[in-house]
């Protein structure tokens, strides 16, 4: 039996907690708290403080470990520590705050300094109307054709697992191409 590390990271509200939670098979470890900052408040009522934890079985031989960090900077201490040993990270934003897609810049190049191993972006919340659209985010980001941006709708587990397993290609064929 084979295990794979993979992280979840990308700026507050990004949707982690929820594509941790939707693929997962079982029931996720997360350490939610009441938001408290008035920043923060009125988005939602709960934030991720120090990590998500789930598990989601490939096959026979392969199961992947899904690690999702805090989105909130002050929480921020946890990513290093999260990122020990990982093959592979995802960096998810939400595709209806420009806002943040800055930020979520930063977190992927920040996750690349802890490890070269290969990321995908996840482009989530592509069922809202006003979500940016896939190469606009690519651009956003600074990223190349060479970068994998994903749509992505956290609450779609066939959405999440296909997200997942272009991730597990990726880290295969890093690990092919070094041999
Ligand atoms: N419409 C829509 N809502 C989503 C989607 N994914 C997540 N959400 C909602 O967005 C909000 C934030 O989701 P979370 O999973 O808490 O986000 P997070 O990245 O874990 O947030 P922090 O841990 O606070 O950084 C919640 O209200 C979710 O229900 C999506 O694909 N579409
Ligand atoms: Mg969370």
């Amino acid at each position: 039996m084979q295990t794979v590390k993979m992280v979840v990271t990308g700026p507050f509200s990004a949707g982690k907690t929820q594509f941790i939670q939707s693929v997962s098979d079982i029931e996720v470890v997360a350490t939610e708290r009441k938001i408290t900052t008035s920043a923060e408040r009125g988005v939602k009522d709960l934030t991720t403080v120090a990590m998500d934890f789930g598990r989601i079985t490939v096959d026979e031989d392969l199961v992947l470990h899904l690690f999702g960090t805090p989105g909130q900077k002050r929480f921020d201490f946890m990513w290093d520590i999260l990122s020990e040993g990982m093959l592979g990270f995802i960096v998810m934003v939400d595709s209806t705050h420009p806002e943040t897609f800055r930020e979520a810049r930063s977190i992927l190049e920040t996750f690349k300094a802890y490890a070269p191993s290969p990321y995908v972006v996840a482009a989530n919340k592509q069922d809202l109307k006003d979500a940016w659209e896939l190469n606009d985010i690519r651009h956003a980001l600074r990223r190349d054709g060479t970068s994998k941006i994903l749509s992505c709708v956290a609450t779609n587990r066939e959405q999440v697992k296909f997200i997942l397993l272009e991730l597990l290609d990726s880290i295969r064929n890093q690990v092919e191409s070094s041999r």
